[in-house]
This record gives C-alpha cells, sequence and structure tokens, in this order.
C-alpha cells in the first residue's frame, strides 16, 4: 500500500515492513489491536501537524523497501522505518539508509529486547539517529516529533 500527503517542510517516508500488514488481525497481546491503516492515518496526522508530508509504504519485499529509500535521496527529508523482521536480518536495508543521507528513525511496535534473542540485535540501530521500542504504534508519533525537533 502507498500512501502520499503534501505539505511545506517536506516529505516523511513512512517504511513498514514484512507481515506490518497484519496489525490488528492477530497476536492483539504483542502488537495491540490497530491496524496498519490506523498506524499510517495517526502517522501521517502528526506528520501533517508538524508541516511535513508523508509518504507511506508497507511491503513484504526487500527489495521494493530498498527501492523506497533509495528514491528518497534527494525527495524525502527524513525516514521512519518498522523494517520487521529485516532488522534483524538485513544488511542491504543498513547501506540503503547510510546510502540515502537522511536522518532515519527505526521503530518497532514491541519491545523487541524483552523478546527472542534473534529480536535483540537490529542491523539498522547503528545507522539510525534515533530508536523507538516498545512504545507500541505511539512510536511512530514519537518518531515524528523527533524529526520535528531535528529537521528545518
Ligand atoms: O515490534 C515490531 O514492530 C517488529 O518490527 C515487528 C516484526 C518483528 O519481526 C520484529 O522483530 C519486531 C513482526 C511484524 C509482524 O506483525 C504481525 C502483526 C500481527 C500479526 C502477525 C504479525
Amino acid at each position: 500500500m502507498t500512501s502520499t500527503t503534501s505539505a511545506g517542510r517536506g516529505a516523511l517516508l513512512i517504511l513498514n515492513g514484512p507481515n506490518l500488514n497484519l496489525l490488528g488481525t492477530r497476536e492483539p497481546a504483542i502488537y495491540g489491536s490497530a491496524s496498519l491503516s490506523d498506524v499510517e492515518r495517526l502517522t501521517t496526522a502528526a506528520a501533517e501537524a508538524a508541516g511535513f508530508s508523508a509518504s507511506c509504504l508497507q511491503s513484504n519485499h526487500e527489495g521494493a523497501l530498498l527501492d523506497a529509500i533509495h528514491a528518497a535521496r534527494g525527495t524525502a527529508v527524513g525516514i521512519i522505518i518498522n523494517a520487521g523482521a529485516y532488522t534483524h536480518t538485513s544488511v542491504a536495508l543498513r547501506d540503503a539508509l547510510v546510502a540515502a543521507e537522511l536522518p532515519a528513525v527505526e521503530v518497532h511496535i514491541s519491545n523487541v529486547h524483552q523478546r527472542e534473542e534473534f529480536r535483540h540485535h537490529s542491523y539498522l540501530s547503528a545507522v539510525c539517529n534515533a530508536v523507538i521500542v516498545g512504545a507500541g504504534i505511539h512510536g511512530y508519533e514519537l518518531a515524528v516529533n523527533y524529526l520535528d525537533k531535528v529537521l528545518p
């Protein structure tokens, strides 16, 4: 799913990775009951309230996420990314975030550090400006607040 809005401070790319299209359908104890559409609507509203536009993409395909990050260079002013399970596996997404040369915030709905050991390591954290975990879907709004503070 892709949606885009427009506003004056530039665009924030809101990326969600594999299986996050299932939000609100299963595992409410871990991920809550909000849907991906709810997340994108709340995040877009927060971005617009801060004077940004928002471009939202969810994909289950690593290459589509890579293409979106590449396209953000020169067209967006910041990135919010929940890469889902690719967080724990993808050197390619890490390299793309570095190449984008944009402030980036890594978000995880659940507190990955309270979960299985394999979720404790992120290939992305070291190349993101900020990391927000365990705040539920509110984490996306916190990410917008951070970018609101650091971007002109
Ligand atoms: O906590 C997060 O936001 C995660 O990025 C979610 C990923 C998981 O692999 C990461 O370790 C942490 C999984 C997203 C799957 O979302 C579902 C939602 C509802 C039902 C099934 C899966």
